[in-house]
């Protein structure tokens, strides 16, 4: 009887130690995330020969393709020097934000779907966001 509670104890305390590792991964799978998106400095240039149209380039918003799971957020950070906003196209129209230099600004993506924004100022920054 004692041996075998010897035995039991530390058996017990492996299998509780698996469980333990098993349900922390899960709440790690779960969580919602922080995707920082930044308004790179110099944002403000138009690309050459700019013909009208989006320009998805991490020189505008970086990353300026983005995946990420339904509940995450997004922050953008606006690191150059001028405003700029934050303005989806989506048909949701989800957000439309301004940022002068230094601010940031969040949104939680509920829904899944493809979301496409630009900055109204500098019409040729183009952004996605790909919720999956
Ligand atoms: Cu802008």
């Amino acid at each position: 009887m004692r041996v075998r509670a010897k035995l039991l104890i530390p058996a017990a305390v492996v299998v509780l130690a698996v469980l333990g590792v098993f349900l922390l991964q899960g709440l790690a799978r779960t969580q919602p995330r922080e995707h920082v998106v930044v308004i790179q400095s110099g944002a403000l240039v138009p690309p050459e020969n700019w013909s009208g149209g989006l320009v998805f380039d991490n020189r505008y918003f970086s990353p300026s393709n983005l995946t990420v799971k339904a509940g995450d957020v997004v922050t953008w950070i606006n690191r150059d020097s001028v405003t700029h906003t934050v303005t989806d196209l989506s048909g949701q129209k989800a957000f439309d934000e301004v940022l002068g230099p230094g601010q940031r600004f969040s949104y939680r993506f509920e829904r899944r779907g493809v979301y496409v924004y630009y900055c109204v100022v500098h019409p040729w920054k183009g952004g996605e966001v790909r919720v999956e």
